[in-house]
C-alpha cells in the first residue's frame, strides 16, 4: 500500500467514526476515497492542507421539525433536513427528497456525490441536499401542500439566491416546487425566483428542465457507448429502472435516438412491453393520475406486468438504472453481463452497488457514474438560476446547450482517466476531475 492509499485509509476510518450508521454516507466515500491516491501522489498540496477531511465534513446540517394537519384534523410530525455540503464554487445547490426511507446518513450522501457532480458540470454551484421522511404517496393535494408550507417556514432563512438553492428530486416535483416557492414568497415578501429551480416556466422556471436530467444521461451514455465500443444507440434495446421523473425522460430521448425501450419498473414491480414503452402514457399514469405502474396494462394490453419482478433479469442491450440508490446489485450485474448488456448509465444517484461496478469494470461493460452521468439535471438548474439573475431578459437556454455541458463532462471524466492510466474508467475519472475543482477553490481560499 503506498502512503497515500494509507492517508486515504485512514481518513475514511475517522470519518466512518465521526458518522457511525450513517451507511450510504459510508458508502459514497468509499467509493470517491478510493480513486483519489493517485491525485494525492501527483499533487502533494491537497494532503499537505488537509483537502479530504475538510471537504468530507459538511459546512453546515440543519435539521427542524415539521408538523401539519393531515385532512381528518390529525396532527402528523415529520423530519425535515438540509445539508449544505460544500460552497466553493458557488451557493449550495442540490434537490429537496421526500420519501419515508430518508435519514440523515442519505441526505450526507446525496449531498456529497452532489459536491462532484456540480463541479463537473463547471457552473458555480456548491452542493447540498435536503428533504424529509414524508411520504407523498395516497397524500391529497392538500395534504401536500400543508406539509410543503410548514417545511417551507421552518427552511427559508437557510435558504437564498446566493445561500442555497434547492430543487426537486424522489417525490418532489412541479406541483410541490410550486408550493414552497409560494410559502417562500409569502414569508419573505420577496419574488426571489432564483432561490429555488425545477419551476414552471411560467414563473421563472426554464422547459426543458424537468426533462434534463434523462436527456443528459443518454446524451453521456450515447457518447460513452460510442467511445468504449465504437457503437450507436441506435437499434439498441434497452431498460430502464423507475418510471418518475429521470426514468421517463430517459426513455423518451433513448426513444427519439432510435433505442428501443422494452421495460421500466417502479418500487412494486416491472412493466415489459416489446413494442416500446409508451412514454405518454407513463407521463399521463405518473403525473395525472398519480397511480402504480401497473395501471399501464389499462391502456396497453399487449404489456406484461411482473408483481416484485426484477427488471435487470430481462435481456438488454443498454441498462440505465433511474430509481434509486443500491437498486442494482452484484447479482444484478452478473445477469446483465450474462445477457450480453454492453453499457450501464446511472440516471440515480449511486443506484450500483460497489461490488455491481466491480463486475461491470472486470467485464468491460462501459459504466458512467451517477454523478457524471446525470449531472444534466443540476447543470440546467444553474442555467435557471442564471436566468432568474437576468429577470429574465436576453437568456434562452436550449436542448443543445444541455448536450454541449454532457459532452463536455463526458470528455473530462475520459481525460481524466486516461490521465491517470486507467482509459475508459469513468468512476475515476468523473471523481478525480470533481475533486480537482472544488480542490482548487478550497485551496485558494485559506484555511475556512
Ligand atoms: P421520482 O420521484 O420522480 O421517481 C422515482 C421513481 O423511482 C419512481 O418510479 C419510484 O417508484 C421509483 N423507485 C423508487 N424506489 C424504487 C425501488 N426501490 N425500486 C424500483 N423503483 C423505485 O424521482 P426522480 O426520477 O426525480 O429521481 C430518481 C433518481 O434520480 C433518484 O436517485 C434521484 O436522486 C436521481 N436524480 C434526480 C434528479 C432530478 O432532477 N429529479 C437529478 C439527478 C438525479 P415508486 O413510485 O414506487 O416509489
Ligand atoms: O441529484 C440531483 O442532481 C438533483 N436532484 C437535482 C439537483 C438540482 O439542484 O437541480
Amino acid at each position: 500500500m503506498s502512503t497515500h492509499s494509507e492517508t486515504v485509509s485512514s481518513i475514511y476510518q475517522q470519518i466512518v467514526d465521526r458518522n457511525p450508521g450513517e451507511n450510504e454516507f459510508h458508502q459514497a466515500l468509499y467509493e470517491v476515497l478510493e480513486t483519489l491516491s493517485p491525485v494525492l501522489e501527483k499533487q502533494p498540496e491537497y494532503a499537505k492542507n488537509k483537502i479530504i477531511e475538510r471537504l468530507c465534513e459538511p459546512e453546515r446540517q440543519i435539521i427542524f421539525r415539521v408538523p401539519w394537519e393531515d385532512d381528518n384534523g390529525e396532527i402528523q410530525i415529520n423530519r425535515g433536513y438540509r445539508i449544505g455540503f460544500n460552497s466553493a464554487l458557488g451557493p449550495y445547490k442540490g434537490g429537496l427528497r421526500f420519501h419515508p426511507s430518508v435519514k440523515i446518513g442519505t441526505m450526507k450522501f446525496l449531498a456529497f456525490e452532489q459536491t462532484f457532480k456540480n463541479a463537473l458540470t463547471g457552473l458555480p454551484i456548491g452542493s447540498g441536499k435536503g428533504g424529509s421522511d414524508f411520504d407523498p404517496k395516497g397524500k391529497s393535494d392538500n395534504e401536500v401542500m400543508r406539509f410543503c408550507q410548514s417545511f417551507m417556514t421552518a427552511l427559508y432563512r437557510h435558504l437564498g439566491e446566493n445561500t442555497d438553492v434547492p430543487a426537486g428530486d424522489i417525490g418532489v416535483g412541479s406541483r410541490e416546487i410550486g408550493y414552497l416557492f409560494g410559502q417562500y414568497k409569502r414569508i419573505t415578501q420577496r419574488y426571489e425566483s432564483g432561490v429555488i429551480t425545477g419551476k414552471s416556466p411560467q414563473w421563472g422556471g426554464t422547459w426543458i428542465r424537468h426533462k434534463a436530467t434523462g436527456y443528459g444521461a443518454v446524451f453521456f451514455c450515447e457518447e460513452m457507448v460510442r467511445a468504449v465500443h465504437n457503437e450507436e444507440l441506435k437499434d439498441k434495446v434497452a431498460v430502464v429502472s423507475g418510471s418518475g421523473n429521470v426514468a421517463t425522460y430517459a426513455m423518451e430521448k433513448l426513444r427519439v435516438i432510435g433505442a428501443k425501450v422494452i421495460a421500466c419498473s417502479d418500487s412494486s414491480g416491472v412493466i415489459i412491453d416489446r413494442n416500446g414503452i409508451d412514454v405518454d402514457t407513463v407521463i399521463h399514469i405518473k403525473e395525472v393520475e398519480r397511480a402504480r405502474i401497473k395501471t399501464y396494462l389499462d391502456f396497453h394490453h399487449d404489456a406484461e406486468y411482473i408483481d416484485g419482478g426484477n427488471i435487470w433479469d430481462i435481456p438488454c442491450d443498454i441498462a440505465l438504472p433511474c430509481a434509486t440508490q443500491n437498486e442494482l446489485q452484484q447479482a444484478d450485474a452478473i445477469t446483465l453481463v450474462k445477457n450480453g448488456c454492453i453499457a450501464v448509465c446511472e440516471g440515480a444517484n449511486m443506484p450500483s452497488t460497489p461490488d455491481a461496478i466491480k463486475v461491470f469494470q472486470q467485464e468491460g461493460i462501459a459504466f458512467g457514474p451517477g454523478k457524471a452521468a446525470n449531472a444534466g439535471g443540476v447543470a440546467s438548474s444553474a442555467l435557471e438560476m442564471q436566468h432568474n439573475a437576468t429577470h429574465g431578459s436576453g437568456f434562452e437556454y436550449s436542448e443543445e446547450r444541455l448536450h454541449e455541458i454532457m459532452n463536455h463532462i463526458h470528455r473530462d471524466c475520459c481525460d481524466t482517466a486516461e490521465e491517470f492510466g486507467e482509459p475508459h474508467n469513468y468512476v475515476l475519472g468523473a471523481n478525480i476531475a470533481g475533486f480537482r475543482r472544488v480542490a482548487n477553490a478550497m485551496l485558494a481560499f485559506g484555511i475556512i
